[in-house]
């Protein structure tokens, strides 16, 4: 029988991807497939086996990254630069340690000039060309559902428990149902007969574009990206907004039905300006404001929550923009990831932030657990930045963001 659930994990893309060394292992190569080889920076199939069946075995789950619309950049060249040293030929569209080959890309789908998606309010452009210079799969080809739905369950079988499908928005939703139709119940060593992969989409829906977040639902949760933006504006008190606004907080501001939200404060492309960064997104860099902020969303019932877990990199900004948004994590001489080392005080080590060890996010991802199921209740503010709420007759919580 499954043991009690202790807590859920995402991890980085755990297949082989691109070397980049022009700038030198950007964090951001990982999302440039070479092949489904387990195999990266973080370690091989075998050190991944370990960590998800030790994981599982104390109850925590293990949720995969999955980058599937798309290969390494149009210019990655030709040859082993690597993580498990597969070749590949970019300009030729070869990636024998899959297979792919040429008929296998959307190249001749595609109809921009540059072969880029151009217009995000063209959404063929927006499925069926490259994003940033990325090849572009042909996911209505049932031969490319069939590698992704083989990687995917090859995953399953080692015990995962779900997937964050990268770029979805990139892909239409009728060819992710595909694959995920082919996808198997879980592993049932650790989880009952019949339970499905747990899926949450990568949709960046900002509003002002053809593709929705809704357009999705029929597959799984869908990212919120509102939500941090948002909440990070309320926060910093920017453009009047003010904490006792939050009162309707959820659908009443616009985002997608709870059940269908996946939700955070940042993530790991937002907190460095990256896919919908904006100014107002809170991260660890604004360590008190951070707090209230995702201590705020695990407080409230709205959506599925999810706590980042960073690394530190010297940031430097020039004419407001972070030179430094490239910067890879920690890593040894030999380009392999350092580990995450716990201190005395059961802080991390080696630059990790481990915001999900900071006291105050921890002890609120207990409150969550406790008050889980309980309604939303006895709402008070102050008309500005002081503002508290119920939860049931469970949990009680107070924030104060004014200067007083
Ligand atoms: C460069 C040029 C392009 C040119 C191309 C030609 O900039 O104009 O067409 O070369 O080859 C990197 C570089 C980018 C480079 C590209 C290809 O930053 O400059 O293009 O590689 O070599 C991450 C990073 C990207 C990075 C990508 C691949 O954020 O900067 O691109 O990894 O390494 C949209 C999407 C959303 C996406 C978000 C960032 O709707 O889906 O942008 N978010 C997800 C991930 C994100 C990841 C990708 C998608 C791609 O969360 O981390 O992008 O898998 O909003
Ligand atoms: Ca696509």
């Amino acid at each position: 029988m499954p043991e009690k659930l202790q807590a859920r994990k995402e991890v980085s893309p755990p297949n082989e991807n691109i070397v980049i060394t022009d700038p030198n292992r950007p964090w951001w190569e990982r999302y440039q497939p070479i092949s489904y080889k387990l195999c990266t920076r973080s370690g091989n199939e075998d050190e991944f086996r370990e960590m998800v069946t030790r994981c599982n075995n104390v109850g925590v789950r293990i949720y995969v990254d999955a980058v599937v619309n798309h290969m390494c950049g149009s210019g990655g060249g030709s040859g082993t630069h690597s993580t498990c040293g597969s070749y590949f030929n970019a300009g030729t569209r070869d990636f024998p340690a899959v297979p792919y080959s040429g008929w296998d890309f959307n190249d001749g789908k595609c109809q921009t000039g540059s072969g880029e998606i151009e217009n995000y309010g063209d959404m063929y452009q927006v499925r069926d060309c490259r994003l940033s210079g990325l090849l572009d799969l042909a996911l209505e080809k049932d031969y490319v559902r069939s590698e992704v739905a083989e990687y995917m369950n090859h995953l399953i079988d080692i015990g995962v428990a779900g997937f964050r499908i990268d770029a979805a928005k990139h892909m239409w939703p009728g060819d992710i149902k595909a694959f995920l139709d082919k996808l198997k119940d879980l592993n049932t060593q650790w989880f009952s007969a019949g339970t499905r992969p747990f899926i949450y989409q990568e949709v960046i829906d900002l509003g002002g574009e053809p593709i929705t977040g809704s357009d999705y639902f029929g597959n799984g949760r869908v990212t919120e990206f509102k939500y941090g933006a948002k909440l990070g504006t309320v926060i910093r008190k920017w453009n009047g907004e003010k904490m006792a606004y939050l009162k309707n907080w959820g659908e009443g501001w616009g985002f997608v039905p709870s059940d269908r939200a996946l939700v955070f404060v940042d993530n790991h492309d937002n907190q460095r300006g990256h896919g919908a960064g904006g100014a107002s997104i809170l991260t660890f860099w604004d360590a008190r404001l951070y707090k209230m902020a995702v201590g705020f969303m695990l407080a409230h019932p709205y959506g599925f929550t999810r706590v980042m877990s960073s690394f530190r990199w010297p940031r430097y900004f020039v004419d407001g923009q972070d030179v430094n948004d490239w910067v890879g994590p920690p890593s040894n001489s030999d380009g392999s990831t350092k580990s995450v080392t716990i201190n005395a005080d059961t802080t991390c080590g080696n630059d990790w932030v481990c915001e999900h060890r900071w006291r105050q996010i921890r002890n609120m991802v207990v409150f969550r657990n406790v008050v889980d199921g309980q309604a939303f209740s006895n709402w008070w503010d102050n008309g500005s930045n002081q503002v508290a709420f119920g939860r049931g007759n469970k949990g009680f919580i107070v924030f104060n963001n004014d200067d007083w």
